[in-house]
């Protein structure tokens, strides 16, 4: 059992290697809000994968910082837990907010584990020791330059390209990437919401490139235009945007909306939320995969616990440090044990300390909250 008697807010802002752009908008830094958690002195930590702008989901560091000081810290500071599935039960009354409630949630799950001495993986049934990474390329001014992206991570041993695609910018880097790499290359397009089905001529050119599969191709918040797609299609279609609980899973496989989902903890509100739809996908023959918000190393800790289960069967956008930053806020930073391959951390909690140093240089403002 754990109780919080502290929770520390810190909004922080960390350069990157190069901006990140997606058919939505252009991610400069890294600009975030972290979680620190105790109990009995004891610290886990969590990361939001809200970003400055509302243009992936609603949510944005200034509505997390809100959410969480106003309704989700007072909640759960001097209650007595049991187990970490018992906070998204608590905030079960809260609509929507999922990067918020996630931040918190991941911090107290990893504070738990801490607490029992067991790595967060094993805590959410890890069945891998090793998982297999892959990396997210954003748009270019130019297809070269995409090229250039490829060719850097293929030498690096990501297992799966994916690279953002917006209508105007598809088929051609598409096809450059197969002509100059091959067919084999674990190749897919992530649209983040750009396209309709009136552009459905270009996923049927699309088709013929033989992608793993095509991301949210549709509206953030479409399931029915994503099934006719769907059957148009032989290119499996993978839902980001759409998903946000077990009940959206369950009914987007019973549309025939996609074939494969992407789990994004934050997304989805949690931990415990992420591993419902995981059990569920598994259930229905859906495999799935970690997703990614460019995290840094707290987010990514979490993500390689979660991508540990037995139903993540595919890469995901797990990526090491060294893909965004030159400096991490984790030690040590999230590095590659094989070209591809991400050791499963069997240390407490995360398995991933904090660089105190590191963190205050990057922290914008921070706040503590502690039980009366
Ligand atoms: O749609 O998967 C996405 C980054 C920010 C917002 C949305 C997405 C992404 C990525 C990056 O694709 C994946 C990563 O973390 O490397
Ligand atoms: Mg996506």
């Amino acid at each position: 059992m754990i109780t919080l008697d502290q929770v520390e807010l810190r909004h922080v802002k960390v350069p990157t290697k190069a901006p990140f752009r997606t058919s939505f908008g252009t991610l400069p830094d890294k600009e975030t809000v972290l979680v620190t958690a105790w109990s009995d002195g004891l610290a886990g930590y969590g990361e939001s994968v809200a970003m400055p702008l509302p243009f992936y989901s609603e949510e944005t560091c200034e509505t997390v910082w809100y959410l969480l000081k106003t309704f989700a810290i007072p909640q759960l500071l001097g209650h007595a837990l049991q187990h970490p599935d018992e906070v998204s039960r608590r905030l079960g009354w809260i609509r929507r907010n999922a990067m918020a409630i996630s931040a918190l949630e991941g911090a107290v799950w990893d504070l738990y584990a801490r607490a029992q001495g067991c790595s967060l993986a094993s805590l959410l049934g890890a069945t891998r020791r090793e998982i297999e990474v892959g990396v997210s390329i954003g748009i270019e001014p130019t297809v070269d330059r995409v090229l250039a992206n490829v060719e850097r991570f293929l030498a690096e041993g990501y297992r799966k390209i994916k690279i953002k695609i917006e209508p105007g910018f598809d088929l051609e880097p598409i096809r450059a990437i197969r002509e100059r790499f091959g067919s084999e290359v674990p190749l897919m397009a992530d649209a983040n919401s750009a396209y309709t089905l009136d552009h459905l001529p270009v996923f049927k050119e699309i088709d013929a490139y033989r992608l793993l599969m095509i991301e949210q191709p549709l509206a953030h918040d479409d399931i029915v235009d994503h099934a006719k797609l769907q059957r148009e299609l032989a290119t499996p279609i993978c839902l980001d945007e759409s998903i946000h609980s077990a009940e959206d899973a369950r009914k987007a496989i019973e549309l025939g909306s996609c074939r494969t989902i992407n789990i994004k903890i934050g997304r989805v509100g949690g931990l415990t939320r992420a591993k419902a739809i995981h059990d569920l996908c598994a259930r229905h023959g859906v495999p799935v995969w970690c997703g990614g918000m460019l995290e840094l190393g707290i987010g990514r800790a979490h993500n390689i616990a979660i991508a540990s289960l037995p139903n993540f069967s595919i890469a995901g956008d797990t990526s090491a440090s060294s893909r965004s930053f030159e400096r991490d806020i984790v030690t040590p930073e999230i590095a590659f044990t094989r070209p591809g391959l991400l050791a499963v951390p069997t240390g407490p909690g995360i398995g991933y300390e904090i660089n105190p140093d590191r963190l205050e240089t990057f922290t914008l403002r921070k706040e503590t909250f502690r039980s009366s």
